[in-house]
């Protein structure tokens, strides 16, 4: 080995050494469909990786055996053609029923309702570009609407129902669970389930037009008495703000266009084209993960949409910059 090629070497192992620590997301499951997942598709590689170091072990063999005699003679009988039915018919036919059956089984312990499961039904609704999330308990404290962001009480498996508003995307948080389509006319379920408390992010997996990149959203999950406060406090309407400012703000809010588009609960807004901002203060990010909710983002997502996600279906709204700043303050009380 030259001194160049064993520093190449290094370098190679090095690369993969490191891409192996930070494998991808979906390689570091944090729940038990993922893991069921993720065991089978390590299983796959190893399998594939060992076919074809075989394969190209026996092609360098043959190739350096093979010295004189004519090439084109084929041998019909011998060794050569217990090889290719070995090799190629029995060992194939092997490899691919036990892969067929390992991939049922997967996708039979992806699917089955786990016995422990939480007896709350949440359905999850892509629209054009942003995700709503409805939370249908049987008390009303059990009750809500938000919009990108699912809590899950950690350890306890989830059936989410999915459900498409307009066309097809897809759901997928790859540490807890693989893709699933979300089709208009049709509801998908699957079960998810966060060993650890985490906010786990998730992505729409199928192109659905000009903002599908900016269709993200997260997964918190949280100990189970954090998970119940979040959802009483989601349950409740809107408070009346006391302050002057957000005050006029709610007027603009409820008499103006954001109430035919926006549910505000506890108010006359009651638009169901845009995701519900009941309790928008309480959210980790603006337009389905493009934005942290911030003061600032909600100033300048307020005042023109379109500028800073091209394409969305929240129009540029004509405000004079007092009932922008009386707006955004608005927004600010709704935790
Ligand atoms: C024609 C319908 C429409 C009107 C009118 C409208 N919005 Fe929206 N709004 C939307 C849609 C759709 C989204 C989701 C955009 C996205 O993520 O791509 C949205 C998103 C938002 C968000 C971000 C919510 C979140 O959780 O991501 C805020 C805040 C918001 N609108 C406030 C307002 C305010 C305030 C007004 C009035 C000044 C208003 N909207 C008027 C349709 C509308
Ligand atoms: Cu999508």
């Amino acid at each position: 080995m030259t001194v160049r090629s064993r520093s190449a070497a290094l370098a190679a192992a090095a690369l993969l050494l490191g891409g192996c620590a930070r494998a991808p997301t979906f390689m570091r499951p944090a729940g038990a469909a993922a893991e069921s997942e993720a065991s089978l598709g390590w299983f796959l590689i190893v399998v594939s990786c060992a076919v074809v170091l075989i394969v190209a072990l026996l092609v360098l063999i043959g190739s350096l055996r093979s010295r004189g005699g004519d090439p084109h003679a084929v041998r019909r009988e011998g060794p050569g053609l217990r090889w290719i039915t070995i090799g190629g018919i029995i060992l194939p036919a092997i490899v691919l029923v036990v892969a067929f059956v390992l991939t049922l089984g997967t996708l039979n312990a992806v699917a089955r309702p786990p016995a422990d499961a939480l007896p709350l039904a949440i359905t999850v609704t892509g629209h054009r570009w942003w995700w709503a999330v409805r939370y249908a308990g049987q008390d009303p404290q059990d009750q809500a609407l938000t919009a990108n962001e699912i809590h899950i009480p950690v350890g306890r498996p989830v059936r989410i129902t999915l459900e498409a508003g307009d066309v097809i995307h897809s759901f997928w948080v790859p540490e807890l669970a693989g893709k699933t389509d979300v089709i208009p006319g049709q509801r998908n379920s699957i079960w998810l389930e966060a060993r650890k408390p985490g906010v786990y992010r998730g992505q729409c997996a199928e192109y659905c037009g000009l903002e599908h990149a900016r269709m993200a959203f997260v997964v918190v999950a949280e100990p189970p008495g954090d998970f119940a406060r979040w959802l009483a406090r989601q349950a409740t309407p809107a408070a009346m703000p006391t302050d002057r400012l957000a005050r006029r703000g709610h007027d603009v809010f409820v008499g103006g266009p954001c109430a035919l588009c926006h549910e505000v609960r506890g108010t006359t807004a009651a638009g169901r084209q845009g995701p519900d901002l009941t309790h928008l203060a309480t959210r980790r990010t603006i337009a389905a993960g493009t934005l942290p909710n911030t003061r600032g983002n909600l100033m300048g997502w307020v005042a023109n949409a379109p500028a800073l996600k091209p394409g969305t279906l929240m129009p540029k709204l004509t405000l004079t910059p007092d009932e922008l700043q009386a707006v955004v303050a608005y927004l600010e009380t709704l935790n």
